[in-house]
Order: structure tokens, then C-alpha cells, then sequence
């Protein structure tokens, strides 16, 4: 093999430069060197950072990584969590990622777009005239909506409840100290809560129709029912996903804000589909996704070696100008006519949904922001002038006023 392609950031570790320069982390490494990857130390590791294309169909391409020891374990155990499918590899992965695809049907995706229209018109029926922050509304709306969807009764104290806890893990998955362990601790009571559920649908005291049902009763593939608890940990990746629907929301609203005859147009029924890939390309949401090597192989130039630490950059791959014409622009227009293969855009992920870690929840998220969008355009608001910076050293990030609107 010739010579390695990837150079070495040789600082002693980069991660202060990683929580310093965040989203354009690998993005500033891989301009500055002229590659699309690089190694470097990463919290005391070796790692190698990739970004671009041909970046993601290795990382997705071909069952080549699995994400287990590949994410701190402070991000793992706020969202993902413990034996959940994305612990898992292989065919047990395979099985599992199944039952996550078989909700996924078009009847259901459509329920879970109405259901997020009943809650906004709801909330709006309810605050007219208000000034809201639209994060702070998003967020119940979405937990109701999901409760619905998911098939789990909640009063009204249990959803707010419940909103907060699954905000404070979408907020806090890249934090440490005080913000982690609060996170953390509202974590483990939502555990708690939904084991409780589960165990209540298979005893009979809960209706086991929906999602929830169909997870309580699922079988392994040595035709075991699930522990309670880990069902409970799955019920609780379908949950707080559609509650982080909301940050995208913020981003459509932003995007709207400065479009006002994109926002015309869908009002008066243009199809909002390209706006909506447009909001999915360019926000700044999920930074960066790791894996581990689960054999050698080469790719890229490079030999990667079993148990190689490897970082895909999602943001900088949904910004690179050999699959997008000036990438930084936001143009919905760039999406008429054009197939999306499964590696080009990779903001949940990319490659096949069963075989491999895409988002399972990636139609449902597209769905719901589409009718997101139509009810913004439609809303009337006014937006007063607040702080709508978007600092990029955060992650996730989020317009800093977290879009403040008046209601009409
Ligand atoms: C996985 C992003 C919404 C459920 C992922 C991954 C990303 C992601 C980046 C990891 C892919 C990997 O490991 O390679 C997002 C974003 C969302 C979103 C930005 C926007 C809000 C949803 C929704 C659901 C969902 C609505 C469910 C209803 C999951 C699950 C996995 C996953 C269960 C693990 C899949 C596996 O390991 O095979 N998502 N997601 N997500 N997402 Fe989402
Ligand atoms: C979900 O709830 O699963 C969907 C979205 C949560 C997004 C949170 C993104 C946080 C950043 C992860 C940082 C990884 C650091 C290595």
C-alpha cells in the first residue's frame, strides 16, 4: 500500500478544539489539510475523523462498524441507551431494527403527522395572542404527539413531566458535569416510568394497542419476549427522537423567517417537501457519528484496523460542494428533480435502515416537518426582534432565543 492519505493533527488531544470549534470540527481539519480525513488523539484516544461522500459509504456502506464502545458513554446513556438496537450488530441488530422499520408503515406515518397538527392547534387555540418560544412548545406538542402515536396514556402533568425529561436528554447528550447529571437522574426516572407501562401492557391494566403493544409483545430471534426494561428503553427511542423533532421545527421556523415568499407559498399550498430536505441538509443537528471497526479492511487510502475509533462528519458531509452546488447556500430548489441516493445526505444517518444504523425514525421526522411547515406558513405570527445567532461551539444547537413568536 502506498503512503497513508491522513495526516495527524499532532496537538496532544483535541478535545478542547473539539468543544471549541464543534460542528466544524472535522470540517476545519480535513480544509486545513486538503483530505477527507485525518487521525488524531480525541478524549485521550486515537481516532480518525472522515467526512464526504466516499467517507460515508464506508461508514454505512457495508456493515463495517458497530457503535458499541464507539460513543462517550455519557451521549450513550442519555440517548440511545443500554441493550437497545443500536448496541447491537449483525443479525440480532437485524431483528431488532425490524421491529422499529414495521411501525414505520404509511398509515402510521400519516397518524403521527395529524396527531402533531391536533397538538399545535391545540396549543395555539389555547396561548392566541401569546408570545411563546416556539422550543418550549414544540417540545409538548411533540411528547403529546408521541405519547398518541406510541399508544401510552399520560395526564396532562405526566406529559409535561415527561417533556422535560426527554428535553433535558436531547439537550444534554454532548454535555458532562452538573447539566449531564441532572439529565441523567431524569433519565433514569423516565426509565422507570416506562418499564412501568410496559409491564402494565402485558399485565392487562394498559391498552397494548400502537407501538407500545407491538414492542411489549415482541419476540427475540430465540423467540424470548424482551426484559421489561429494555422494551422500555426502545419505547423511549421512539419517544424522545419525535420530541427532538421540535429543534428541526425551530430551524423550518427560522429558515421561514427569512424566506417570507417561501412561507407565501406553502401558505397558499406549494408542496413543502424540497424546503424541508433543505432544513434537514443544513441544520445544524446530530455533528458527528462514531463507530468501531469490526474487522480490518481498507478504504479511503487508509488501512483501517479492527477496533479502529472512526468519526463520520454528518454536518460536513451534508455541506460538501462535490455533492452540493454552493453548499452554505439554502436553496430548496436544489432538490427538484433530484434523487437522494443513500449516502449523499446523511443527517440521520445514512446506507440501508435494517442492515445498518440509518434512523429509522428519518420518514416519520420528513412527515411531521412537512405539516410543521404548513402550519407555520399558515400561522400568521409576528417575530419580534430577539437573538437568533445560532452558535455552532454548541451541540445540538439552536437559534439563541429559541425563536420567540406572537401569536395572532
Ligand atoms: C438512529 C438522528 C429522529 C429513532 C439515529 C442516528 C442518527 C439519528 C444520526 C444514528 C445513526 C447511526 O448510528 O449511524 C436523528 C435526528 C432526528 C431523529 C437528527 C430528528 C429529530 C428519530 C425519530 C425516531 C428515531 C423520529 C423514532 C421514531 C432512532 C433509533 C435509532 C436512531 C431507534 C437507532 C437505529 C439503529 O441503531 O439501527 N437517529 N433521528 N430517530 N434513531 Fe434517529
Ligand atoms: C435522538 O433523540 O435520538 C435524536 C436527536 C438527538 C440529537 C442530539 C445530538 C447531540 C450531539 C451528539 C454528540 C456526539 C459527540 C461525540
Amino acid at each position: 500500500m502506498t503512503e497513508d492519505p491522513f495526516p495527524r493533527d499532532d496537538a496532544f488531544d483535541t478535545t478542547p478544539a473539539f468543544l471549541r470549534e464543534g460542528y466544524l470540527f472535522v470540517g476545519n481539519r480535513c480544509d486545513r489539510f486538503g483530505t477527507d480525513g485525518f487521525r488524531a488523539r480525541l478524549m485521550l484516544e486515537e481516532i480518525t475523523c472522515i467526512r464526504g461522500r466516499e467517507a460515508s459509504e464506508l461508514f454505512y456502506g457495508g456493515d463495517r462498524f458497530t457503535r458499541q464502545g464507539a460513543m462517550p458513554p455519557t451521549t450513550v446513556s442519555l440517548l440511545q441507551g443500554k441493550e437497545s438496537v443500536q448496541a447491537l450488530d449483525g443479525a440480532a441488530h437485524e431483528h431488532r431494527k425490524g421491529m422499529f422499520m414495521a411501525l414505520m408503515t404509511e398509515d402510521a406515518l400519516a397518524r403521527g403527522a395529524d396527531l402533531f397538527a391536533d397538538a399545535w392547534r391545540e396549543y395555539v387555540a389555547k396561548h392566541a395572542g401569546e408570545e411563546i418560544v416556539l422550543h418550549d412548545a414544540a417540545r409538548l406538542m411533540l411528547t403529546r404527539a408521541a405519547l398518541a402515536w406510541t399508544g401510552v396514556e399520560a395526564e396532562d402533568e405526566a406529559t409535561r413531566l415527561l417533556a422535560t425529561e426527554l428535553g433535558e436528554m436531547i439537550d444534554n447528550a454532548a454535555s458532562f458535569g452538573p447539566h449531564y447529571i441532572k439529565a441523567r437522574f431524569l433519565r433514569e426516572r423516565c426509565e422507570r416510568w416506562a418499564t412501568e407501562v410496559i409491564e402494565d401492557i402485558r399485565e392487562g391494566r394498559r391498552s397494548g394497542d400502537g407501538p407500545a403493544g407491538a414492542m411489549a409483545r415482541h419476540r427475540d430471534p430465540t423467540g424470548e419476549l424482551l426484559d421489561a426494561n429494555v422494551v422500555a428503553v426502545e419505547l423511549i427511542n421512539l419517544l424522545r427522537p419525535m420530541v427532538a423533532i421540535g429543534r428541526y421545527v425551530i430551524f423550518l421556523a427560522l429558515e421561514l423567517h427569512r424566506r417570507p415568499e417561501w412561507r407565501r407559498r406553502i401558505a397558499e399550498g406549494a408542496d413543502p417537501h424540497a424546503f424541508v430536505q433543505e432544513v434537514r441538509r443544513t441544520a445544524p443537528f446530530f455533528p458527528v457519528i462514531a463507530g468501531r471497526a469490526r474487522k480490518s479492511f481498507e478504504g479511503m487510502g487508509h488501512r483501517f484496523e479492527e477496533g479502529d475509533w472512526v468519526m463520520l462528519d454528518l454536518y460536513g458531509t451534508n455541506r460538501d460542494a462535490r455533492m452540493w452546488d454552493a453548499p452554505e447556500e439554502f436553496r430548496p430548489e436544489r432538490f427538484d428533480g433530484r434523487e437522494i441516493d443513500p449516502f449523499e445526505m446523511v443527517p440521520q444517518g445514512g446506507g440501508d435502515f435494517l442492515s445498518d444504523h440509518r434512523c429509522p425514525g428519518e420518514w416519520l421526522t420528513i412527515r411531521v416537518m412537512e405539516t410543521a411547515a404548513r402550519l407555520l406558513a399558515e400561522a400568521g405570527y409576528e417575530v419580534p426582534d430577539q437573538d437568533l445567532g445560532v452558535d455552532l461551539s454548541k451541540m445540538p444547537a439552536l437559534p439563541a432565543s429559541g425563536f420567540v413568536l406572537r401569536l395572532p
